[in-house]
Formats: C-alpha cells, structure tokens, sequence
C-alpha cells in the first residue's frame, strides 16, 4: 500500500477510534483509556489531517468540542459557543503560544496573563435572567449541550439568584463542576456500602451525578463550581480584563476559583506553574495543569479564535498521571502486620514524571471487582507521591491467555499459612515475627522518623541486618557494634560508627515515639499519645486489662447468655467468627468473658448481672477493637521479651508529668493547622494534644479554629466561607502559652 492509502486508512482508524473513546468518555463517563492516551490518538490525527487537508472530514473529532448530547435531557443551543482550550504539554509548548501571541500583537502591547488551576470535572454554562438562575447547560459538542438546570440547582454553592442588584439583564457564566477529593472517596464508599457502582475518578463522578435523571439523587452528590469565563452578556458593560471579570462575578455571589493570578510575564507563569504543582496534591479537588488566559478582554478580541479554541487562552497540562502498560505479573508483598499485598510487575512506563516498573493493587476483592488478569494491559495511576497504582484493565484488549489472580495459600516469604479473617479485606501470614518480611517491616517502623527516629538506619541496611540473621527483633540493633555494621553493603567504618551513635542517641525518647514504635496494630501516633498522657508510665500500660477498657452492658451479658449454650465448649474458639446472631459481640467481649470463666459451661452458671463489666479507664478514641489489641500485645511473652530487652539496653523516657488538661482553654477544642508555619506543624500539633486539643485534618463547621501560615490555599477559604475563626502564628503561641503550653 502506498504512504497515502496508508495515511487515507489511518485517519480513518483515527476518526473511528476517538469517536469510540468520545463516547465512552462523554457519554457513558466511563472511560477506557486513560487522557493521555485519547490526547495522543487525538494529536496524531490533527498532524495527518494539517499534512493532508484533503483528508479532514466534516465530522472529524478534531472539528468538535465534547460530547454529543444525551437524548434523555432536553437539548439547549448556546447563544455563543462553548469553546474548549489548546493544550501545552511542556515549557516550550508554552512558550510557542506567548510567543505567537505576541507574534499577533503589535510590539507596543505588554500581555499579562491570568492564571488558574485547569479544574478536572465538566463544563457547564449557567444562564442568569434579571439575576435568576433559569438555565444551566452542559457543554456537549459546544454547539448544543443538555439542559441540566434541575440538577443544577441543587448544587449548594451555586446561587439561586445573584447577590445585590448592579448585574446584567443577562448574564451567562460558564464553569467547571467539579467532586471535591474528600466527598469523591465518601461517596465511592457509600456506594460500596450499598452494592452499587463506584467512580473510577472524581471527574467521572460528577459527570454521572449531573447527569442523573431524579435530581433528588444528584442533590445527595457533593458537586461543586467555579467560574471562569463569560457567555452571552445583555444589559451591562463588563470589565476589560479577565480577572477583573472574575472579581465581578465573585461580588454577584458567584464562586470563581481563589487560585486566580495574575502574571506579568511568562516567567512569572513558569513560578505559577511550578507552585501550583507543589501544592496539587493538598488541594481539595483534582486538576491536570493550569489555564493561562491573556487578561485583557481588548487582546483576546484581536487574537481572536481558531476552529475548536481561543487563541489567547492555553492550558498546560502536568505531566500525565495515567498512562497504559502491560501487567506482566502479580505478587504478593507482606507488611508489617503480615498483610499480603498484591503488588503489579508492569512493562516500564513513564508516568508522572518518574518510570514505573510496580504498582499496588489493592487487595484481592479489588482485583475481582475490576477484574483484573496477568497479561492485560492496564492504566496504571501515579499521583504526587502518592505509591503507582493500577485503576483498571482494557477489557477490550484482553488476549485469550490473560491469567486470573489468585491469593497464595502459603506466604511466599515463609511459608506459614495465609488466612483471610471475616469482614477484613486483607488475607494475612500468620508467621508473625518468624515471618522475615514482618520481621523486616516491623523493625523498620520501629526506627521510623515518627517513632525511634534512627538516623541513617535505612530500609536496605534493616533488610541486609534481618537478611545475614545480625538481628531478629528491634531491641538487638542495640546490641550492634561499628565492626559488625562496617561489614554491610555501601558501609564503611564512618557511617558504621555514625549508626551506632545515632542508636545510642535514639535511646533517649518518649513515652509516644516508644509507644508507637512497637508497631501494635491499629495504634498510630496520636493513639499512642493518647494512651501515654492517660497512663504516665509504660508499667501502668503494660498492667492494662479487658477489664479496665471494655464495657459489656447487661443487655449484652443477657443476649451472650441466651446465645452461649450454642457456642462451642472453648470459648475463644468463636472469636475468630462471631455467630451471626452476635453482632454487637466483638472479638474483645469473648475475650473478656474469655479470661474470666474457663469454659461455656462455668458461664452458663452466672447470672447476666455478674457478667456486666464497667470500664475504668477511658482513653480517647480507644474502642473495643484496639483495646483488645493493645492488652493482647502486652500479654505476648515474645513481646514482653523484647520490651524487657529494649529496657536493658538503656532505652528511656522523660517521666510523664500528668497535667490535668482538663481545665486548659483549649480542651476539646478543634484546630486544623495549615500552610507553611515557622515551626513544624508535628510541633504545634503535640502542643495542642498536649493541652487536651484536638487536630484534624479538614475544616468543617466543627472546626474551632484554623491555624494558618504561609501560602494557606482551600483550607483557609473554606474556613472563611464556613465562618471558622482563622489565627495566625502569634495567635495560636498566645493561646498556648495562656494554657501553659
Ligand atoms: N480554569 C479554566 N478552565 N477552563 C476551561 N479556565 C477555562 N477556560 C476555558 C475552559 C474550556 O475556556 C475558555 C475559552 C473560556
């Protein structure tokens, strides 16, 4: 075939292809492909197409913006089309466009540029007559969209009406609509929770809940809008910039995006670029780059428009966080507490910025959900620093021999067996510290920064020390000299005296750190800060029993009695599946009740009054669950071995001196910190935890106060739009300093 019947059928394979993934993408919001792949696809065919004019077809993807209209919506025309945005993939890419613009200009004009985050979510046009909302509309093919206004309505932050009365005849802003992060991972769960489909990403979500056709059921959706351009506009001079616009919306009670910029030059869009890109992950919505328009609304008409977008407006898009490879093969990592996780081989891809040869899948019920196999190739996700992880399998593009994935039986580290616990997603080894890879992992965390803090105690020396049996558990890294560590891989006898030094220094912590750096499941820092401030002393924790945590109401002792003579003679032997009709009976009741009375039939002879149990310590936050692992940990001999070891070694804590916090200003109240402070934030968050405070991690109504540095992005506008008092540095010294903090 000649290079241009080749070229003739690979437009048309082009044109079929994106039609397809249009559909997929617009249409049914369930994607097949990751963007990059559709932008890719989508680049070649405007190249064949700029080569070969002859061969650009009237309906070609690259003459269209969007989707086509669902038929279920009444369809809207808009007055001005809905136009989409020319992408930049790097920094030339973007200084090719300021540089044609100011190729089109005369010399005379000085461009600024406005600048903000390119939210992921879904255009929307919102149509205000005499400041009532009466239509909202989705993009659709730019030229005709859907008429979502009864959806739209029940999206809070869209208002209704403008606020004062200075606003035009006509006012149509166009927007993004967009899920917010936390009530994307909210609503997956509640979706999980009822058996019913969940989002691939909080794009798709949006889109499917915009598009519902009870907007009883979009109104139960956590939607959100900014603004960021104008449509048809009747009756009203507007501003001559873009961001000036932005601020009049904003003053009709409009949300636009707090982000907005505005740049001088492109060197100051380069450092916009970059920060936004630092800061994307601690945003509270997702977006792919940012849109840099030129401000003033005098230039933009000179530019002008070319077929599908503006010639005065770009969009830079970070480097793609979704690529597709091929799952080559599938095994199992064990981790400290011996969760087997199914870690993905992958052909090496560049995605995020860095190659990624292996990503997790989860858990085993996610791979069956997403049904994934060896041998298929897959979009693999790799967000910040957040570990790759692999979102789902081309179902297309199966071959016949892709192989299902299975749990082992054996953990392929030290052959014990693998159990799956009822109503826990994670199969685990049970070896325990016998396990190599728990052992390895659990030292580890021990010498984590949050716990021991063991500066220059790597993961790799951990794993040489555990691998050449130099150590089996944490307590013998202190029994380690300068000649047995020089002799590891990449030490010599500097860093090897160095280590040495820094574990004779890691002797000296906290009651926390120690704590925590047992790695007792389920308790993290703030747990075990909880639990030393309560107790004051390791020994008070290591006399803790079920008996002091748990509570077992006489309701309870009734229903375990009534139900007890059904139970197996052992009384632990239901812990490990509480009959069904038992539900309120945790693991840690028949525990309890365990330690108590030898078998069922010594507790068939009490009565429920004497099994009733009152708890007399309360540590906050500590449930039954993590009581019982606390106590249970404690009670190990192996545990108690290496706690006794540790001792011996010299491991020690300044004395808890026991303040009553229950009198301090700030017990029980609410903080969040944010933005870059002069101290670290861990700092500040001791302190108040400390003085009987709490710290949590997002604003909401029942924040009492947000601590804002440096830079403070969404968390510090939500504060201001939920009313939630915001203190700068001096403030939250001063309070802690009046409590004696
Ligand atoms: N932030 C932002 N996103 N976005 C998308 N601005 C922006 N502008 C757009 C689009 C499609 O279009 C302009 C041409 C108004």
């Amino acid at each position: 075939m000649s290079d241009l019947f080749a070229e003739e059928a690979r437009a048309e394979e082009l044109r079929k292809l994106l039609q397809y993934h249009n559909h997929r993408y617009y249409v049914l919001d369930d994607p097949e492909i990751p963007d990059v792949e559709y932008d890719k696809l989508l680049r070649e065919l405007q190249q064949i197409e700029a080569d070969r004019p002859d061969l650009r077809t009237i309906d070609s993807p690259t003459q269209r913006v969007g989707g086509a209209a669902l038929d279920a919506f009444e369809q809207v025309t808009h007055a001005i089309p809905m136009l989409s945005l020319d992408n930049a993939f790097d920094d030339d890419e973007f200084a090719a466009f300021d540089q044609r613009v100011k190729d089109r200009l005369s010399r005379s004009a000085t461009v600024r540029y406005a600048a903000e985050p390119k939210l992921d979510g879904l255009a929307i046009s919102l149509r205000y007559e005499q400041g009532v909302l009466v239509q909202a509309a989705t993009r659709g093919d730019g030229t005709t969209g859907e008429n979502v206004t009864a959806n739209v309505r029940t999206i809070g932050s869209i208002p209704l009406r403008l606020s004062g009365n200075d606003y035009p005849e006509v006012l149509e802003v166009r927007g993004e609509i967009f899920m917010p992060k936390a009530g994307f991972d909210a609503l997956n769960e509640r979706q999980r929770a009822k058996g019913e489909k969940t989002f691939a990403n909080p794009r798709n979500a949006a889109a499917g809940s915009l598009r519902q056709l009870d907007s009883k059921i979009t109104a139960t959706r956590p939607l959100a809008m900014y603004c960021y351009g104008l449509g048809e506009v009747v009756g009203h001079s507007m501003a001559t910039s873009q961001s000036e616009n932005m601020r009049l919306l904003a003053n009709w009670g409009l949300p636009t995006s707090p982000e907005l910029k505005v740049c001088k030059d492109s060197a100051e869009c380069a450092a916009y670029f970059a920060s936004i890109g630092e800061r994307r992950d601690g945003l509270a919505y997702d977006i792919d780059g940012v849109v840099f328009k030129v401000d003033q609304v005098e230039l933009q008409k000179q530019l002008g428009f070319v077929a599908r977008a503006p010639r005065w407006a770009i969009a830079q898009k970070f480097p793609a966080q979704e690529q597709l490879t091929l799952l080559e093969a599938v095994e199992f990592q064990v981790g400290r507490t011996g969760a087997l996780t199914p870690v993905a081989r992958l052909k090496p891809v560049f995605v995020g910025g860095v190659t990624v040869s292996n990503a997790t899948l989860h858990n085993m019920d996610e791979i069956e959900r997403k049904d994934i196999r060896v041998g298929d190739t897959v979009i693999v996700r790799r967000a910040g620093d957040v570990i790759p992880e692999v979102v789902s399998a081309v179902l297309s593009d199966r071959p016949d021999d892709a192989k299902p994935i299975h749990m082992p039986e054996q953990c392929p580290v030290c052959e014990s067996q693998v159990v799956r616990i009822s109503g826990e997603a994670v199969a685990r080894c049970t070896g325990g510290l016998f396990c190599q890879a728990q052992r390895k992992e659990a030292i580890k965390h021990f010498a984590s920064r949050k716990a021991m803090d063991i500066d220059g105690l790597g993961d790799k020396i951990v794993e040489q020390l555990v691998d050449e049996q130099l150590i089996k558990d944490p307590a013998d890294l202190f029994a380690l000299d300068v000649a047995t560590v020089a002799k590891l891989e990449r030490m010599a006898e500097k860093s090897a005296s160095n280590l040495i030094s820094s574990l004779d220094k890691a002797k000296h912590t906290t009651l926390p750190r120690f704590l925590f750096s047992l790695g007792i499941l389920g308790i993290g820092e703030t747990m075990a800060m909880n639990i030393a401030n309560t107790l004051g002393s390791l020994e008070a924790v290591q006399k803790l029993t079920l008996h002091d945590l748990v509570e077992l109401k006489l309701s309870q002792a009734k229903a375990f009695l009534k139900y007890a003579s059904a139970l197996p003679k052992e009384l632990r032997v239901p812990m490990m599946q509480p009959p069904m009709d038992l539900k309120w009976c945790s693991s840690a009741h028949i525990e309890l009740l365990a330690e108590q009375y030898d078998s069922v039939a010594d507790l068939l002879k009490q009565s429920p009054e004497a099994l009733v149990n009152q708890p007399t310590i309360s540590i906050e936050g500590l449930g039954d669950v993590l009581a019982e692992k606390l106590v249970m940990f404690f009670r190990q001999p192996h545990n108690q071995d290496v706690l006794n070891k540790l001792i011996a070694a010299g491991v020690q804590w300044p004395a808890i001196e026991k303040v009553d916090v229950s009198d301090s200003e700030l017990s029980g109240l609410s903080f969040v910190l944010t933005g870059t402070l002069s101290q670290p934030r861990e700092s500040y968050k001791a302190r108040l935890l400390a003085a009987g405070a709490k710290v949590v991690g997002s604003v909401s109504k029942n924040t009492n106060y947000l601590v804002a540095g440096e830079s403070a992005g969404s968390k510090l506008s939500k504060a201001e739009s939920l009313g939630v008092p915001v203190l700068d540095e001096a403030a939250i010294e001063a309070m802690l300093a009046k409590s004696g903090f």
